[in-house]
This record gives structure tokens, C-alpha cells and sequence, in this order.
């Protein structure tokens, strides 16, 4: 096929929802937008961002088919959560401004378009919430968060505290981020808040890194022996004096039962725990923006890693209009 006849894919049936490209729906059926100037529409925006860079265990994870799977499962789903009787898309005006353009070969090239996209929506004051990719992705889109002059206060949900100096002579790999936040970023290491850490897959300088830099550390033990409560006050105190919070959810932060698409970690909050804990926190803190990262679709029982990721989403932008219990 020469070029001038190339045509891009057409499904071969009438669908009722926007694409994003070839047969993937927008998230939740939102609309598709693709011209910056369109997010002024929008009080939410959500963007792919399907970058895998340097791997910790086997040779890949398939993080980089997250956003399309999570896109698809979302079809599933209406806006409304009969718990809180809130209507989140009523509530909210959604939208899918699709994925930052990736380049496998250049990070620093992708990141830069993953710190673009989040900057843009911020422009127009809306919430970014953006799926990996691996969670290397934070950093661009904090340096975003950053550099649009918001202090914020940084809610790391992760089995594992990523504050490695370096992986593979990569500083920018997905064990890494936490470290270049603090260190690059310039945010206050007092300002972050790393919950659910646990096992084995730790190092012992990662442990000494957060301890000494002074990073709040809530561990799975922490949690369940008590903790949920003061955690979560300890948050909702911590961000007055922030611009609000940004959450940041490695998919293993949930035990393997809740999330087998993750790296498998066993121990972990369920599903319940997890969004209760979100809710909680975001409905007396400011939503700066959230991702979540680190769901490997091709290993995913009947999707349901997708689906908990459509979950968490809904009930946290919910969150802010449930009145206070
Ligand atoms: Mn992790």
C-alpha cells in the first residue's frame, strides 16, 4: 500500500463511544480531546502515559498496555456510587486528552512530553489523573505539579519505597522515583508520605534513605496494627500547609489477591482498604492530581486489575462531595 492510500483503522461497526485511537474507547466514554485549547471544558483529564524503561525482575511487564486496557474496562461503568448517592460524572466534567507520545529509545524525549501533557491540563486548572507505564512516570508529572508552582503534599501508595539512587546506572528508573522527586524536585522530604510498605523486594539503604531524610513511612504493620486512623489524620493535618495532595498508587500496594495484574507482593491492603483510605483523605484534601502505575495487563485475571484501577479512580473523585461523616 503506498502512502497516499493509507487510511488510519475503521472499525468495522458503529460504536456509540469516542476512540482515542484505533478501537479504543476514551476512558469512561469521556470525550476526546485533542487540542489543548478544548481542556478548558474540563474539570478532569485523563491521560495515558505507556512507558516501560529499565525492569526490575524477567525482561518486561507489559505496563505500557495499561492505559488501553484500563480505557476498555471502564466502558463498564456509570458514574454513580449508591454508598454516597454521588454522580461522578455528573460531578465532574471528564475527559481523555489520550496518551503522551512515547519513544522507546529516549526517556528523557518521552518524559518531557509526559511532563507537557500534565502541564497542560494544569493550565486550565483541571486534575490530572494519568495510568503507566511503569512508575517512573511520576517524576514528569510532578516536575509538572512543580513547576506549576503548587506545593503539594506527596501520597506514595507503593509495596516498595523507589528511593534507589540509581538502577542499571539509571536514575530514572521505576525503583527510583521517589529519590528524584525529593532530590531533583526539591520537594520537602516532610511533605511525603510513603504507605503500605512491605517485604522482602526492599532494600535495606532504601529504609535507612527515607528514615533519614525524614519521610513519613506508614508499613503495612504500621497500618494494621491501628495506623488507618492516624494515617490518614496525619494527612489531612499535613496538607493545610500544602496546596493539596497528589497521589501516586503502585498497583502492588494491593495484595496479589486484590491485584494480580502487579508485581505480586503478598500482604497488601485489599481493595477496600485502599479506596477507603482515598476517600478518607480526599474528602478533607485538595486533589492536585493522581497516577497510578505498575499494572501488567498481559499477567491480569479476567481484568480485574483494570477494573479496581476504574474503581479507584471513581471513588476518589467522588470523595470531595461526600459529606462529612
Ligand atoms: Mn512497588
Amino acid at each position: 500500500m503506498s502512502s497516499e492510500k493509507f487510511r488510519p483503522y475503521i472499525p468495522l461497526f458503529e460504536v456509540e463511544y469516542p476512540l482515542v485511537y484505533l478501537d479504543v474507547p476514551s476512558f469512561l466514554g469521556s470525550k476526546v480531546v485533542r487540542d489543548k485549547n478544548n481542556l478548558k471544558e474540563c474539570d478532569v483529564v485523563f491521560i495515558g502515559a505507556p512507558w516501560e524503561g529499565e525492569i526490575t525482575w524477567g525482561s518486561w511487564s507489559g505496563c505500557q498496555l495499561a492505559p488501553m486496557h484500563v480505557r476498555r474496562v471502564s466502558l463498564r461503568y456509570g458514574g454513580f456510587i449508591p454508598e454516597f448517592n454521588i454522580d461522578v460524572l455528573a460531578k465532574y466534567r471528564i475527559c481523555d486528552y489520550g496518551d503522551a507520545c512515547i519513544d522507546p529509545d529516549n526517556q528523557d524525549k518521552t518524559f518531557n512530553n509526559i511532563y507537557r501533557k500534565v502541564y497542560d491540563v494544569l493550565e486550565f486548572n483541571s486534575i490530572p489523573i494519568v495510568v503507566g507505564g511503569d512508575h517512573s512516570i511520576t517524576v514528569p508529572v510532578v516536575k509538572a505539579i512543580v513547576e506549576k508552582g503548587f506545593n503539594p503534599l506527596i501520597l506514595h501508595f507503593d509495596a516498595h519505597y523507589d528511593n534507589l539512587p540509581s538502577y542499571k546506572g539509571n536514575k530514572y528508573a521505576r525503583c527510583c522515583p521517589i529519590r528524584r522527586i525529593i532530590e531533583d524536585l526539591g520537594v520537602n522530604p516532610d511533605n511525603v508520605f510513603q504507605i503500605g510498605v512491605r517485604g522482602p523486594r526492599n532494600a535495606k539503604i532504601s529504609k535507612e534513605y527515607a528514615d533519614s531524610m525524614g519521610v513519613h513511612v506508614y508499613t503495612i504493620w504500621d497500618l494494621r496494627k491501628g495506623g488507618f486512623t492516624k494515617c490518614i489524620n496525619e494527612i489531612i493535618e499535613k496538607s493545610k500547609k500544602c496546596d493539596g495532595v497528589y497521589i501516586t498508587i503502585c498497583m502492588d500496594v494491593l495484595d496479589s489477591s486484590a491485584a494480580p495484574a502487579s508485581a505480586g507482593d503478598p500482604m497488601g491492603l485489599t481493595s477496600y482498604e485502599l479506596i477507603d483510605m482515598l476517600v478518607n483523605i480526599v474528602n478533607k484534601a485538595k486533589l492536585l492530581g493522581m497516577d497510578i502505575v505498575e499494572l501488567y495487563p498481559p499477567i491480569d485475571v479476567r481484568e480485574m486489575t483494570s477494573h479496581l484501577a476504574v474503581w479507584i479512580v471513581l471513588y476518589t473523585l467522588a470523595a470531595r462531595f461526600l459529606e462529612e461523616k
